[in-house]
């Protein structure tokens, strides 16, 4: 069957845009659908960049403009994978023209400027998603199907951290390619928004809403060379965020990250404690979750560590034999493979840009309280 093209035109080329492409490239290999993404075009400020990044990845052509980009008849699909402040005026113009949105994450720098760029996407009624790419991972999605069956019964805790440490060094400058995620007028903020929205992205979608938090946040290194004035200016991000949260459904949670956890280079895990039984699942180990059930036999209950590569288990049928393990750039094809097929059947896809508000008013809610000092309502 002949496939209905649909024409990618990325903003951005660096870390994120290589993940995307890389999925938009594989996806029809392993998955039967209808729609087939075509690199159309890559748009970035620096032409020569953009141009060796076309020639690498296979996009037929360069823009050095996105307006240019997005005014194109040629293109369906817009892609955001630049620094987090252009996203915003990105996605508003993109659904203006008409154009399917994905937007790297965060969604936006903070919660009123997420809640725009809703606004347009649903006034434009463009299909848009989120790039939270850990809900894919096949492990991580069977736990949401074993929560959502009740198998943990009653959920009481919620515990997540994502660690890093490439940031400690003082003599590491702020900005530019690269390091704008250390640039608060770029990144919006530190760890909260870069990290802990993973974090708080999954415990979203697996654990339901959460009502208030209290925080603490502290920036270890002060003071940073910045790449593009050439000047030491102060830092305003956080370089480390830890908070308390209540859900909804009663349950507590502790949420932490940090870029100063020396070892740790991307420590994602969380764990969850319902009345029947728990889920820990650890991004290092990422194929595997491990599962207790105190309803099991007594004398074999135990902690079971569940190999995810059956073909039983979320998306694993598409890849190779059962046993054999898949890694972090396939959680990006199962994000455009189910978008495709949302395309098809005309169903939203999770997290839409809606979905990922609710992880942006959380990151607010976080900050707000670190600064206060106080227990903080969301949103
Ligand atoms: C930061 O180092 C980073 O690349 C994040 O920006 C990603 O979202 C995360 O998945 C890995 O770490």
């Amino acid at each position: 069957m002949s496939k209905k093209k649909l024409n990618v035109g990325i903003i951005g080329y660096g870390f994120m845009g290589r993940t995307h492409s890389n999925a938009f490239r594989t996806v029809n290999n392993f998955f039967d659908l209808e729609y087939e993404p075509v690199l159309k075009a890559v748009c970035a400020r620096d032409g020569g960049k953009a141009k060796a990044f076309a020639e690498q990845w296979g996009y037929e052509s360069v823009e050095t403009d996105w307006k240019k980009l997005i005014a194109r008849k040629d293109i369906d699909l817009i892609d955001i994978a630049s620094p987090n402040n252009t996203h915003a005026r990105i996605a508003e113009a993109a659904a203006a023209a008409g154009k399917m949105i994905l937007c790297e994450k965060p969604l936006a720098m903070n919660g009123p400027q997420a809640e725009a760029m809703v606004k347009a996407v649903e006034k434009a009624k463009a299909p848009n998603m989120v790039w939270y790419n850990y809900r894919r991972v096949p492990a991580v999605t069977l736990a949401k199907q074993l929560i959502d069956e009740g198998r943990l019964g009653r959920i009481f805790h919620y515990r997540a951290k994502f660690l890093q440490d490439w940031t400690i060094s003082k003599d590491l400058p702020q900005g530019g390619a690269g390091l704008w995620r250390l640039d608060a007028k770029v990144a919006g903020s530190g760890v909260t928004g870069d990290l802990l929205a993973h974090c708080i992205d999954t415990s979203l979608w697996l654990n339901g809403p959460i009502d208030k938090v209290t925080a603490m946040t502290e920036t270890f290194v002060k003071e940073r060379k910045h790449n593009l004035s050439g000047k030491v200016e102060k830092v305003s991000i956080d370089d480390a965020s830890a908070f308390l949260a209540r859900f909804s459904n009663g349950s507590l949670a502790t949420f932490e990250s940090t870029r100063y956890a020396r070892g740790h280079k991307a420590l994602y895990t969380f764990e969850i404690n319902g009345e029947h039984a728990s889920i820990f699942w650890d991004l290092h180990d990422l194929h595997r979750l491990q599962y207790f059930d105190h309803r099991d036999e007594g004398l074999t209950r135990g902690w079971r560590s569940l190999h995810i590569t059956d073909s039983d288990h979320p998306y694993m049928k598409h890849w190779w034999v059962p046993g054999l393990q898949i890694g972090y750039e396939h959680t990006f094809v199962h994000q455009v493979a189910d978008f495709l097929a949302g395309l098809s059947t005309g169903k939203p896809v999770s997290p839409t840009f809606r979905e990922a508000l609710e992880t942006q008013k959380i990151c607010d809610a976080v900050l707000a309280s670190a600064k206060s000092g106080q227990w903080t309502n969301v949103g």
